[in-house]
C-alpha cells in the first residue's frame, strides 16, 4: 500500500503532465447565407467541433451527413446555430436536408 502522501504526489504529477487537448479543443464557425456554407471546406482536428450558423433573412437549412445513414440536425432558422462535435478523422460530407444543392466538407485530421 502506497502511503496516501506519495499518492497525492503522483496524482499531481500526472496532473502536471497531461496534455492539454481538452482545453485546447476549438470551435470552428461556418456561416449560412445565400444558400451557401463558408467555408464550404473547413480542416479541424480531432475532438472539435463546427458551429454552422445561419445568416439568412428568413429561410432555414440543416446539415445532413449522407454517409452517416442520413443523421441530420434540427432545422436551423435564422440567427441559430448548431453545433456538432467530430471525433473521427476523415473527410465527412454534409449537405443541407431541404437544399440538396448546398454541400460543404469537414476534414477532421491531426
Ligand atoms: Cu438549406
Amino acid at each position: 500500500m502506497l502511503p496516501l502522501r506519495s499518492i497525492q504526489a503522483w496524482a499531481l504529477l500526472l496532473a502536471a503532465l497531461m496534455p492539454l487537448p481538452a482545453l485546447a479543443q476549438s470551435v470552428v464557425e461556418v456561416r449560412i447565407a445565400g444558400y451557401r456554407y463558408d467555408p464550404v471546406e473547413v480542416r479541424i482536428k480531432p475532438g472539435d467541433s463546427v458551429r454552422w450558423v445561419n445568416d439568412e433573412k428568413r429561410t432555414s437549412h440543416s446539415i445532413l451527413f449522407p454517409a452517416e445513414g442520413g443523421r441530420e440536425s434540427e432545422r436551423i432558422f435564422p440567427g441559430e446555430s448548431w453545433e456538432r462535435r467530430f471525433d473521427a478523422p476523415g473527410r465527412h460530407v454534409y449537405r443541407c436536408g431541404p437544399h440538396p444543392e448546398m454541400t460543404g466538407v469537414v476534414l477532421v485530421g491531426d
